[in-house]
């Protein structure tokens, strides 16, 4: 991560990280979902979805942010067509729970976050993604309003970052986030695959890598079960 990206996810809690895919990988991705792969953990979905498990380009972020024992928690896709509805604005830091974020000495560390590669445009309007940038030092979670977290209520806090197909958004469930309504005549293409530090879970099915047929090393520490004792770290290519 650079300087002024530590800078941003400090002050932000999220990040846009430009050009992850190319346009023949986001091609190839958007042919498989349109031959009718939509359902269940895109990670599933062949080789070039288990290849965003452990990213080259996104590898680093996970390690700074999350720490060297990362593990992939659960994957999901979200498809949205016009006038589409989903959840409203949630997350946060929680007293109890996985969402946090700490910083101390130069480190920051987060609970569960998502790594969201867009497979189609999102521009200013379009809906989707927003969050409240900065929401993930809040001290104030409560007393945010009720038409605000519906977006029935328009806030000048509450924002929905453009990114265009290729981009990724990384950011901390800590964060208080949620999915406007879809406006654009495009479906709306996203892949959320979202990571935890190794001793913790947010999901309650682990992954069974034998459904996955030939995986990396760095691919199966990454799937591992949460645990930390003796847990292998995760390393970036050298
Ligand atoms: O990308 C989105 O629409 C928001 C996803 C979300 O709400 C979540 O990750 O909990």
């Amino acid at each position: 991560m650079t300087p002024e990206e530590k800078f941003t996810f400090d002050l932000e809690g999220y990040l846009v990280i430009k050009n992850v895919l190319t346009s023949d990988e986001i091609a190839e991705m958007n042919e498989i979902i349109d031959r009718g792969d939509r359902e269940g953990r895109p990670s599933l979905w062949g080789a070039p979805f288990k290849k965003l498990i452990d990213h080259p380009t996104i590898l680093p972020y996970l390690i700074a942010l999350i720490g060297p024992t990362v593990r992939l928690d659960h994957d999901y896709a979200i498809f949205m067509s016009e006038g589409d509805q989903r959840g409203r604005l949630h997350g946060g830091p929680d007293v109890v729970g996985d969402h946090w974020y700490k910083y101390r000495d130069g480190m920051m560390r987060n609970g569960l976050s998502v790594v969201t590669y867009f497979l189609a445009d999102t521009n200013a309007g379009d809906g989707g993604f927003a969050c409240i940038p900065g929401s993930h030092k809040t001290n104030f979670l409560n007393s945010i309003p009720a038409e605000v977290r519906s977006f029935e209520r328009p806030a000048h806090y509450v924002v929905q970052p453009a990114a265009k197909a290729g981009d990724v958004v990384f950011f901390t469930e800590a964060l208080v986030h949620g999915t406007m309504p879809w406006r654009a005549a495009h479906e709306r293409r996203s892949l959320l695959y979202k990571y935890s530090p190794g001793h913790s879970a947010w999901n309650i099915n682990y992954y069974d890598i034998s459904q996955y047929g030939e995986l990396t090393e760095q691919q199966k520490r990454m799937l591992l079960p949460p645990s930390i004792g003796n847990r292998p770290r995760v390393v970036e290519e050298t």
